[in-house]
């Protein structure tokens, strides 16, 4: 948690283009869905990634839930802040929905930031991202 927390403070400090946005880790374990609701009940969402620029401020510490998900559609991604899809970095061989059909929400993989879609029912550490 005291990485995670000194990171959080060092990506508030220096990006000129992502002063709008602050992002915070979060260390208990959630659902996405409990993820998600944590950082909308602290006025804030899992958190969106637009660009390359924007994934090297948030690599983390631990794998960690983001916003992304295919659960209304099958295959197609839609973040849960609402912001559209312009920007992808899906790990070698991901989305694969692992399983068949059940891996409908996404994780960054703390060793590279690289994404991968999960069952949305494990538990996770978790992103949010502010608007400051
Ligand atoms: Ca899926
Ligand atoms: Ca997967």
């Amino acid at each position: 948690m005291e990485t995670m927390k000194s990171r959080f403070l060092l990506q508030m400090g220096v990006s000129k283009d992502l002063i709008n946005f602050c992002y915070k880790p979060f260390g208990d374990k959630k659902t996405w869905h409990n993820a998600r609701s944590s950082c909308r009940n602290l006025g804030a969402d899992l958190v969106s990634i637009q660009s390359m620029k924007e994934q090297s401020w948030v690599e983390t510490t631990s794998n960690v839930w983001t916003g992304l998900n295919d659960l209304a559609i099958p295959g197609l991604f839609m973040w849960s802040d609402e912001h559209i899809v312009t920007f992808t970095y899906w790990a070698p061989g991901e989305p694969n929905n692992h399983n068949g059909f059940s891996e409908d929400c996404v994780e960054m993989l703390h060793q590279t930031g690289r994404w991968n879609d999960k069952s949305c029912t494990q538990l996770n550490n978790y992103l949010c991202k502010f608007i400051t």
